[in-house]
């Protein structure tokens, strides 16, 4: 059996970590992969960052999801059987399942066993009876549903809180298509998306004064040290939030406060004093990119919610 046969998952993750380190540190724009902020602590800073006053996204989306229950249930008719894709702790699929007539099943979809866990217990103890069959697969990826919603009136994607916007368009457009493969013919579509909006407000809600998004940030390269063997000095580089006006999005950097090196993986990596790691994208749209990405990838918007102050929006895609 060869090594890479033999690895563990753990084994396996570390070495795609230190691969993706080494690949995006060499570039000639330093980058890191935003997959790698989620680890155990990394989850626990984005969970904190939700509830900042800043942070404005999920407690908006959450909103709209309450106050538009009705309407988007009545769009969506009774029986859909509800695929969540990334479904964190479940929360959003409560109010959803709370608001639809009669849903048939619950489907969360992770990579993570510990994050299907936690949605499914709270969706199964939310609603008892309610058939809860998790997905254990990278939704990223094209992946089949194995009958697992079959005889339900309608399959209906999931997919909040604007997670769509940390991919780059292009993949923005594939993941849309691929979950109209894996939804089938006739599927609809539940998507949050972040909305383009004053500069200020988008540069507060990635860099709060508490600073909790930039512990997020350099929780990476905590990371590296911790999993990678780098010895990165933390006090050495300061987190920044960046409106990109050209590609209308929000980029995380971590900026090198001197000139400085870091060894990883028996590999030196020199930066310049102000030089960046561009750690995350988030992606803001405007209805009309956002409905000719839908269509690009085969969808129709059949219907927007948004808020007063339009901040954020919720669209029904049809397939
Ligand atoms: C997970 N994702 C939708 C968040 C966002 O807003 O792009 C990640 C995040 N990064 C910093 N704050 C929040």
């Amino acid at each position: 059996m060869s090594g890479a046969l033999s690895r563990s998952p753990a084994e396996a993750q570390r070495a795609a970590l230190i691969a993706d380190a080494l690949a995006g540190l060499s570039a000639a724009r330093k980058t890191l992969p935003c997959k790698w902020l989620y680890d155990a602590e990394g989850c626990a800073l984005f969970e904190a960052i939700t509830r900042l006053p800043e942070y404005y996204p999920t407690r908006t989306e959450t909103r709209i999801l309450r106050e538009c229950g009705p309407a988007i249930a009545d769009a969506i008719g009774p029986g859909a059987a509800v695929v969540e894709f990334g479904p964190g702790d479940g929360a959003k699929a409560v109010l959803l399942l709370r608001a639809l007539a009669a849903p048939a099943a619950y489907l969360p979809v992770d990579i993570a066993p510990e994050w299907l866990d936690a949605a499914a217990g709270r969706v199964a103890s939310a609603f008892p009876g309610l058939p809860v069959r998790p997905v254990v697969a990278d939704f990223a990826q094209p992946f089949d549903l194995a009958g697992r919603a079959d005889g339900s009136a309608t399959h209906l994607g999931f997919f909040p809180g604007s997670t769509i916007g940390n991919f780059e368009p292009e993949e923005a457009v594939r993941f849309l298509r691929r979950a109209r493969t894996t939804l089938r013919a006739g599927a609809r579509l539940l998507l949050g998306a972040d909305l383009v909006k004053d500069t200020r407000v988008l540069e507060a809600a990635y860099d709060d004064a508490a600073g909790v998004t930039a512990a997020f940030d350099l929780n990476l390269l905590a990371r590296l040290n911790r999993e990678a063997g780098a010895d990165f000095d933390l006090g050495g580089f300061r987190h920044a939030a960046i409106w990109n006006a050209e590609k209308e999005r929000i980029e995380m950097h971590l900026v090198s406060r001197r000139t400085q090196s870091v060894c990883l993986a028996g590999r030196v990596f020199r930066f310049a004093q102000g030089e960046t790691i561009h750690t995350e994208s988030s992606h803001k749209y405007r209805p009309e990119r956002l409905r000719e990405m839908a269509a690009a990838a085969g969808w129709q918007a059949a219907a927007m919610w948004t808020d007063p102050d339009g901040l954020f929006s919720v669209w029904l895609l049809e397939g």
